[in-house]
């Protein structure tokens, strides 16, 4: 039996900013954009505290703003939490070398060799992320990934969840659809027309309806994911095979100068991100987003791979060139795709 464990930080970027500010602890506080919920943005988190006034991820500042107008919004420092994080992961791979890092204030950890006891480890890495950089954590641990995640998230702020394959009727399956990984909002819209809400709805449905409704590879997937069924290992080494920047303006703009200043600044900032990492871009792709939210993308594909600015800059113009600039831009992107140099 493996034993796997999820660390979740809790309200993370908010936890950082209350780590360096003392004097905001106890206070909602959000995160979002450039911190003014007056201009557009969204909120990348919100302390617990905001949360009691309904403000969550992804919410509009400005709704935010309505929901609590005497919170602290302050703007997202990507740099530091990127930096607390690969503190919080050093730990991890102390611990354990076998770590899959899954984002900014998440990993899984694998301590089936280890001889202590689950709860022991959990307990002395919540110790260690504490001392090293005064922030709580939420852990869950199962035999495999998706319990371990699904069990992080069951008693936060500072949980800690263990969960065995005897615990998915009573723990799992009351659920909702959306807690399963994979299970977006499409596929929940889908499964309540199906009157099917939780994940015991879900494992009780006969795996031929899943495959007639969803195909043979993600039928199988949730009908052994509702049943707690994950063998998949972890993934201790990925590349990135993208990297991406996207701004909105603050008013919708037609002004092509105003475009091109913004998508030349996108791709000097990633190619500064990229040649750093020691990657090349092999293509190119501008995202560009209209007043009524219409969204086109336009790519092209560099005759070899490059990390020069001129070469990206070059290619994203002529990306941006293949649009037709009818309405007045909302947002604009540009993701390039990656190959390692050799
Ligand atoms: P989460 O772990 O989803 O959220 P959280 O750590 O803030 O809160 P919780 O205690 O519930 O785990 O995401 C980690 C960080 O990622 C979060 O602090 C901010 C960022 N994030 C965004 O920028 N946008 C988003 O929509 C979400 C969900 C997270
Ligand atoms: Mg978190």
């Amino acid at each position: 039996m493996r034993r796997i464990l999820h660390i979740d930080m809790d309200a993370f970027f908010a936890a950082v900013e209350e780590k360096r500010r003392p004097e905001l602890r106890g206070k909602p506080v959000v995160i979002g954009g450039s911190g003014d919920p007056t201009k557009r943005g969204v909120v990348s988190t919100a302390s617990y505290e905001a949360r009691k006034y309904g403000i969550h991820s992804a919410m509009p500042l400005q709704t935010a703003y309505k929901l609590c107008p005497h919170a602290v919004f302050l703007p997202v420092d990507y740099d530091e939490y990127a930096r607390v994080s690969s503190m919080i992961k050093a730990k991890l791979k102390e611990i354990s070398p076998l770590m899959e890092d899954v984002g900014i204030d998440e990993a899984f950890l694998d301590i089936s060799e280890n001889q202590k006891p689950s709860e022991v480890i959990a307990t002395e890495i919540k110790g260690a992320i504490k001392a090293e950089t005064g922030l709580s954590c939420s852990i869950g641990i199962a035999p495999n990934k998706l319990l371990a995640k699904i069990a992080s998230d069951l008693q936060k702020p500072d949980g800690l969840t263990v969960l065995s394959t005897d615990d998915i009727e009573k723990c799992i399956w009351p659920l909702p659809v959306r807690k399963l990984w994979g299970v977006g909002p499409k596929t929940e819209g889908y499964l309540r027309g199906m009157a099917i809400e939780t994940i015991g709805d879900l494992a009780k449905l006969p795996l031929e309806t899943l495959i007639e409704y969803f195909g043979p590879s993600y039928g199988n997937y949730l009908h052994e994911a509702s049943h707690g069924i994950d063998d998949t290992p972890l993934i201790t080494h990925w590349e990135p095979k993208s990297a991406s920047r996207e701004t909105t303006f603050q008013k919708d703009t037609d002004n092509w100068q105003t475009i091109a200043k913004c998508l030349a600044e996108l791709v000097k900032d990633i190619v500064e991100d990229i040649s750093e990492r020691g990657y090349d871009a092999s293509h190119v792709t501008v995202k560009i987003r209209f007043s009524d939210f219409e969204t086109h993308t336009r790519a092209t594909t560099l005759k070899e791979p490059a990390n020069n600015v001129e070469i990206i800059r070059k290619a994203a113009f002529l990306c941006l060139s293949r649009f037709e600039l009818k309405k007045k831009v909302r947002l604009i992107g540009v993701r390039v795709g990656l190959s390692k140099k050799i």
